[in-house]
């Protein structure tokens, strides 16, 4: 019925617009009206000082994700919800110092230039003889196979190449030889690998891991040939527990067995505030939980807010969230909506690819296609053209379409680069990627284009009323108890997070 009252609405001239909209709106309240950028952006500008104020980052196990925390629960109890903090423990990860590498009376290599350090890195001072490992990768890959290191001398260092098998399946390789320190150089294969390695050795080590670039890393192997290449290696890591947390709020209307889930991940990276990933999901998600309480009766669903923790480790705070369910909560889950990277400065209108029209394999739950239509629907309506977004899992509704909850969501694109088709669509430069500041300090208030900010969380908040109205299309709104079907997990790594 709004869908149509919505295009009759814009078939009509523009005087009956003006007329028309004060009485529709005062009976039928319209989230995607209330939902209004100026509050988006107030929320974005408070999480902005929280992170001015803690050392630049939200990330989890830092103070910037407490008070984070602390934010989103105030606002919530503020807008008249009972929140609720969920914690749970992760292997947290911090450089102390930058990480020293050079070649003892030779050059001394600069840090983030030269190489990087690996996430889950030990600490160590190491000075010893460097040998290449397997460097041309027969077999597996270099370095991948326990095989590779025969040979090798305890206490030396293991020059590795990339490729083949996880940094963690290297270092583990590496540390099992007796090696003291491991350095995986980049294997030049594409144009992204050809600087320091940055990514995530997966668990916490006992030996140094950096990552030199593929120039440097191919010029010590070289000079490594003759059995008597030193190298100085040092790092100051922190490997220890932490906890994160989940805030969740419901709203008091709705039927309690068909709830549907809106998320966004309210963490941020070590190098940044986070302020379009995932400021702007978070904004957005907090403004709906504000507004919804104005439609009412309307609201036929359970809504249930949720701010994820630990996304940016590997989708932490929504998987914890997923598997402590018991079977019986999990089936009264109608679907999730993710809302991840709203307010890309080089953005697109991206709509998770629910029917996987674009074969990205992934094979959704049935429903998430509904979803997408639901989101194509509204833009349609608004003469807005969108692109199918990959679903790939690479955000918090992978757990959820892991256990065969349908998804949907919409993003503006991450550090991927935007195609002339797009350019040509929304505006903004071809071969450059939507966020130039993806996962980067510059990640700020200003990283954000207002224009896709306000249509995507228009969009979301459109989605959550329909859905909340009835998710019909989505699973035939039955209550029964839904056995939930795992299906095997996502082959994407998590969040985008660089394993191998
Ligand atoms: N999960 C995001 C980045 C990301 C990459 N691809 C997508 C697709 C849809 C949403 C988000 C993303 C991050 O937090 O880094
Ligand atoms: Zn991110
Ligand atoms: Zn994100």
């Amino acid at each position: 019925m709004r869908t149509i009252a919505i295009g009759t609405l814009i078939g009509l001239a523009a005087a009956a617009i003006v007329t028309a909209a004060p009485a529709d709106a005062a009976e039928h309240p319209r989230l995607d009206r209330l939902v209004k950028l100026q509050d988006i952006r107030r929320h974005q500008h408070d999480l902005q000082k929280i992170a001015d104020y803690n050392g630049g980052t939200r990330a989890a196990g830092e103070p910037g994700f407490e008070v984070s925390t602390q934010y989103i629960v105030k606002q919530l109890k503020k807008a008249g919800y009972r929140p609720k903090v969920q914690d749970f423990p992760f292997a947290y990860f911090k450089e102390r110092t930058p990480a020293v590498f050079d070649r003892p009376g030779g050059p001394v290599y600069k840090y983030g230039t030269d190489y990087a350090t690996l996430d889950f890195s030990g600490t160590g001072d190491v000075t010893a003889t460097a040998h290449a490992v397997d460097p041309d990768g027969t077999g597996v890959g270099s370095g991948c196979e326990p095989a590779d290191f025969a040979g090798f001398t305890k206490g030396d260092i293991a020059l590795v190449k990339r490729g083949g098998c996880t940094f963690s399946d290297k270092t583990s390789n590496a540390q099992t030889a007796g090696a003291a320190a491991i350095a995986i150089y980049n294997d030049g294969a594409a144009p992204d690998r050809m600087g320091p390695v940055e990514g995530t050795a997966g668990q916490a080590w006992q030996i140094p891991i950096i990552g030199p670039t593929y120039q440097l890393g191919t010029d010590l192997v070289k000079a490594s040939a003759d059995g008597t290449l030193k190298l100085h290696i040092k790092t100051n890591t922190i490997n220890e527990q932490r906890t994160a947390h989940n805030v969740i709020a419901d709203t008091d209307r709705g039927r309690a067995d068909n709830v549907i889930v809106m998320g966004a991940h309210l963490d941020s990276v070590t190098k940044g505030p986070g302020i379009n990933d995932n400021g702007s999901g978070t904004a957005t998600v907090l403004t709906v939980a504000e507004q919804i309480s104005q439609l009412g009766r309307e609201i036929k669903n359970k809504v249930r807010f949720a701010f994820w923790g630990a996304e940016e480790e590997g989708l932490l705070g929504s998987t914890y969230y997923v598997t402590h369910l018991s079977a019986a909560q999990k089936a009264t889950i109608a679907l999730n909506l993710n809302f991840d990277m709203l307010g890309s400065p080089n953005g697109r209108r991206g709509v998770y690819d629910g029917d996987d029209s674009e074969g990205s394999g992934t094979n959704p739950p049935a429903g998430s296609g509904a979803i997408e239509k639901v989101f194509n629907d509204y833009y349609g309506e608004r003469k807005l053209p969108t692109s199918p977004s990959v679903f790939d899992g690479r955000s918090d509704y992978g757990p959820f379409i892991d256990n065969g909850i349908p998804a949907g969501g919409l993003d503006s694109g991450a550090e991927k680069l935007k195609t002339p088709e797009e350019a040509t669509i929304y505006g903004g430069e071809a071969g450059k990627p939507y966020d130039g500041c993806y996962h980067q300090a510059c990640d700020t208030y200003a990283n954000n284009n207002a224009t896709i900010l306000d249509q995507l969380s228009d969009g979301a908040a459109y989605a959550v009323q329909v859905l909340a109205k009835s998710t019909l299309p989505v699973n035939g709104e039955r209550s029964a108890v839904r056995q939930a079907a795992a299906r095997p997990a996502a082959q994407a790594a998590p969040a985008g997070l660089v394993t191998r």
